[in-house]
């Protein structure tokens, strides 16, 4: 399962524009709060440059980019934690997510319809925040009842240890902040992932601009930085509608239409590595004459790990990783080249895969 990240906002702020951009899926965007009431998941591949320069170097038979799922969850409005809307579905479909883009409105059009009166990011902001807040406090609450008691006639350690997550997860959310800004001891997290908390997945921001603000932003964007940097979230400033037009495009005339509106790489780029990171994901490769590929691992992935990501076989079975940076390769010119300097490593069981590295894995089943 690839980890994916849930697009969530109030209606009419562009989550499937922008979701239609990063899948070319066929979700509909149309000026309708409750147009996409099933979530819609897309596989988007993750852009990668060292991938196109080992491909120039190695030229394989094929090359195969990594990717993540971004999900386009619908209809989250005031009061979903209270059943309003299409509330409780829409929550269920979130707490499965792994990570959260909240995408805020920072473009004005009198056309397009603001469900809460008027374009204001933070008010928005602290709409769908709230409602997400109130959704964990519920569950945390129901827990707590429940495991209070079981700690009280116990001497379990594991139910003790969930106890004490839970109380402080209770005083945290009560306290109107979300739930991974609580102080949780190592064992006290493991027990709380059981609660799938929304407020616990990392979250960042997507200011939807209008083509204007892309480069310079505006008042609306300066609103939502200066929030996001006091919680310690990031912000990508995206113009969906003109993602929509640059999806469209051919990628030949891809490179011509942004240098026209000045911009380097689609604003969707950005947004999935920024993703990418929030889900504090790297970049493996692998790489040889019939195909150089990209496989994706989490930080702090020990090799037998990262070759499970291939074939649980080479999990299962594995002897050995050869391996060697993709810049020690982009430097020599070649696997032979690297190989002579003396920077193709033989690693085992307990080498944590960074970011670039190149592998090989031995294996035996
Ligand atoms: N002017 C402008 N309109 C946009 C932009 N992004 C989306 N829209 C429009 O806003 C409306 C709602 O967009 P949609 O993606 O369906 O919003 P959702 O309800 O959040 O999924 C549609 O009419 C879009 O065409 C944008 O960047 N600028
Ligand atoms: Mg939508």
């Amino acid at each position: 399962m690839p980890l994916n990240c849930g697009i969530v906002g109030l209606p009419n702020v562009g989550k499937s524009t922008i979701f239609n951009a990063l899948t070319s899926a066929k979700a509909q965007a149309a000026n309708y709060p409750f147009c996409t009431i099933d979530p819609n998941t897309g596989t988007v591949t993750v852009p990668d440059e060292r991938l196109d320069k080992i491909t120039k170097l190695v030229v394989p038979n094929r090359t195969v980019p990594t990717t993540m799922e971004f999900i386009d969850i619908a209809g989250l409005v005031e009061g979903a934690s209270k059943g309003e809307g299409l509330g409780n579905q829409f929550l269920g479909h979130i707490r499965a997510t792994d990570a959260i883009c909240h995408v805020v409105r920072c473009f004005d059009d009198a056309e397009v319809v603001h469900v809460a009166g008027g374009v204001n990011p933070l008010h928005d902001m602290d709409i769908i925040n709230t409602e997400l807040l109130l959704a964990d406090l519920d569950t945390v609450e129901k827990r707590a009842q429940r495991v209070e008691k079981l700690a009280k006639n116990t001497q379990d350690a594991k139910i003790k240890t969930e106890a004490a997550a839970v109380a402080k997860l209770k005083t945290t959310l009560e306290a109107g902040r979300p739930a991974r800004t609580a102080d949780l001891t190592d064992d006290e997290r493991v027990a709380a992932r059981e609660l799938f908390l929304i407020t616990m997945k990392p979250q960042l921001y997507v200011a939807n601009v209008d083509e204007a603000a892309l480069t310079g932003g505006n008042a609306y964007t300066e609103a939502v930085e200066k929030r996001a940097a006091e919680e310690g979230a990031q912000v990508v400033k995206i113009c969906g509608a003109l993602e929509s037009e640059i999806a469209q495009l051919e990628p030949a005339e891809r490179k011509e239409f942004l240098e026209s509106v000045g911009l380097e790489e689609p604003g969707l780029n950005r947004l999935i590595h920024s993703a990418y990171r929030l889900l504090d994901l790297i970049t493996y490769f692998t790489s040889g004459v019939q195909e150089v590929r990209a496989w994706t691992i989490r930080r702090g992935t020990k090799a037998p790990g990262a070759a499970g990501v291939i074939h649980s076989d080479f999990e299962r079975g594995f002897i050995k990783a050869d391996c060697y940076s993709c810049d020690d390769l982009f430097k020599y010119g070649s696997e032979q080249a690297v190989k002579e300097k003396g920077l193709l490593r033989s690693e085992g069981k307990e080498y944590m895969v960074k970011d670039g590295d190149i592998l090989f894995f031995k294996f035996n089943v």
